[in-house]
């Protein structure tokens, strides 16, 4: 086999002596006759064809060897999402540069943190995020040799000259890495192999979603998220495909506009987000002929908002579950094969099970941890050894921190974090069970069910609602929904206290933080305000 190539077979991939990811997502579309096709559409009305996305790589790439980077450094860089980004990524790869792209949205401490942890030689920042970002390198105890914003990079990289060799690293060697978001303590920094691009857009795009070079994917999840990234770069360029990048926060109005406009193929979102474009569905409308594909992940589906949309839209959406130490989604249903309210079955060339504590594999239909194993595992967080010895387990098992049981018909159910599951009355108790049966009725917009202790000290589901018209008189709700709760699950499963907000805090990627309901919750009398930063 030759440098750079590889081929997919029934024992699994075999790649070339030398496989650097940049070839085969970046310059294989020259050989391949694709050079003229758009390959990204921006908001802002700019196209980038595959000839000049490649011709872009190897300027930067170049650059940073001028610079003095050498294989195996570290590029921070906190870029939106734009054709740059592209650049930026592809074009330390191509060098041997390890990018690390970060969240956006995050505060002058977070970076600090993120400098100093990865000691990065390169930091690249959009101009919108450099008022954080240069405290954090002002200010901290590491300042990279290089801090170059957005333009000065561009700048500096238009003067670099020639193409640029792709430098020979091995597929199992590190190629990027990505920082967990991490619910609770400080993110940590999954270490990513040039090999796991590959394997994610093959066995997920490609085989379980059946991606194509006529698609046109938009992501409401950003790229510097693994699931973002996957969907709105390394997907698109796999098949030849377009990607349509947008920097904006994504409202159900802002994905409208984008739709009406671009005409994707394959879009994908975030349940609270589909739950939220339902409600604004009921007052306009949309145009979704040209999706063929809804995507979710991130979180578990409501198979109520499945239903929902479904009938609002005709259009299914594809619940499947990833992570950032996984790279992509390794359990999902697909077009031809899914279950609502489940997350599907694994994905061709992952293995899934159901364990105990003691890493027992639980009964059939049992609750338990789930793990995974795959070949686009990372291969461990940067310096945690810790960390790394208790989640990247022996042969190559992952565990997700999850619970899941399986039905008699193989598909996967979501129970919660391992660390959200209570016991009610010695009686396990799922909170997203509850979520589930109180986000069906038509008050509630939003909800999320956390554990809370009584005056006894024992643990009570308690729900936090957000209603779907927030001016309407709370007085007898309460009961109403408990009713509704009990009608719908096992008569012990209803929150015992009930709290309406106007939002629940959310992550960047529209994950519900409950770790913030539970603290809200012993301090008490914290009841609503909870904001989402923005950048
Ligand atoms: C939860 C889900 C139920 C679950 C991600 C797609 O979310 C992604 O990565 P993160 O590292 O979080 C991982 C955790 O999120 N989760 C994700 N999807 C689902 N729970 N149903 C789902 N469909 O707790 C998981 O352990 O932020 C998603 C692709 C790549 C990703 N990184």
């Amino acid at each position: 086999m030759q440098d750079h190539e590889f081929v997919v077979g029934p024992a699994g991939f075999t790649f070339g002596p030398a496989f650097n990811a940049a070839v085969p997502f970046v310059d294989r579309h020259l050989r391949e006759g694709r050079g003229g096709k758009v390959a990204i559409r921006s908001r802002d009305g700019r196209e980038v064809t595959y000839a000049e996305l490649s011709q872009e790589v190897d300027r930067w790439g170049r650059t940073l060897k001028d610079l003095g980077v050498q294989p195996g450094e570290r590029q921070l860089m906190v870029i939106q999402d734009t054709p740059e980004f592209f650049f930026l990524f592809w074009g330390a790869i191509k060098a041997g540069v390890i990018p690390v792209p970060v969240n956006t949205l995050l505060r002058a401490k977070d970076y600090r943190y993120m400098l100093e942890d990865a000691r990065p030689a390169v930091l690249v920042y959009a101009v919108a995020c450099g008022g954080e970002v240069l405290q954090a390198a002002d200010h901290g105890d590491y300042r990279p040799p290089h801090v170059l914003s957005l333009g000065a990079a561009m700048q500096q990289a238009s003067a670099a000259a020639g193409t640029l060799m792709a430098f020979p690293s091995r597929p199992e060697d590190d190629c990027f890495w990505l920082y967990s978001s991490g619910s609770t303590g400080f993110p940590k920094a999954a270490v990513h192999r040039h090999r796991s691009l590959a394997v994610t857009s093959v066995r997920y795009g490609v085989e379980t979603l059946g991606l194509r070079p006529q698609d046109t994917f938009f992501s409401a999840a950003k790229l510097f998220f693994a699931y973002g990234l996957g969907n709105a770069m390394c997907f698109p360029l796999w098949v030849g495909g377009t990607a349509i990048l947008v920097p904006e926060r994504p409202t159900p109005a802002l994905t409208f506009e984008i739709i009406e406009d671009f005409k994707p193929t394959v879009y994908f979102g975030v349940p609270t987000l589909y739950a939220a474009q339902l409600s604004a569905l009921e007052d306009g409308d949309a145009r979704f002929e040209s999706i063929r594909l809804f995507i979710s992940a991130g979180e578990a589906l409501p198979a109520d908002i499945l239903a929902r949309w479904r009938d609002r839209t005709g259009g299914v959406i594809l619940d499947g579950i990833g992570s950032t130490e996984a790279l992509h989604i390794f359990i999902s249903n697909t077009p031809t094969d899914y279950r609502a309210g489940t997350s599907g079955r694994p994905v061709a060339g992952y293995r899934a099970r159901i364990v105990d504590d003691a890493g027992h594999p639980v009964a059939a239909g049992e609750s338990g941890r789930l793990q995974i194993a795959g070949d686009s595992v990372a291969s461990h967080y940067w310096n945690q050894r810790e960390k790394t010895l208790a989640t990247m387990l022996e042969e190559g098992w992952l565990d997700t921190g999850d619970t899941y049981r399986r039905d008699p018909d193989g598909y996967f159910v979501y129970e919660g974090r391992s660390d959200d599951m209570m016991k009610v009355g010695g009686i396990w108790t799922s909170p997203i069970e509850i979520e589930a049966a109180l986000i069906q009725h038509p008050a509630v917009l939003e909800v999320a069910v956390v554990a809370a202790t009584d005056e006894h000290g024992l643990v009570k589901p308690e729900a936090w609602v957000v209603r779907r018209d927030p001016d309407a008189d709370t007085a007898g709700l309460e009961s109403e929904l408990e009713a509704h709760v009990k009608s719908q699950l096992a008569p012990y499963k209803y929150p015992r206290s009930w709290r309406f907000v106007d939002e629940l805090p959310k992550t960047v990627t529209g994950k519900i933080q409950r770790f913030k309901l539970r603290q809200a919750h012993l301090k008490q009398g914290v009841g609503s305000g909870f904001t989402i930063d923005g950048c």
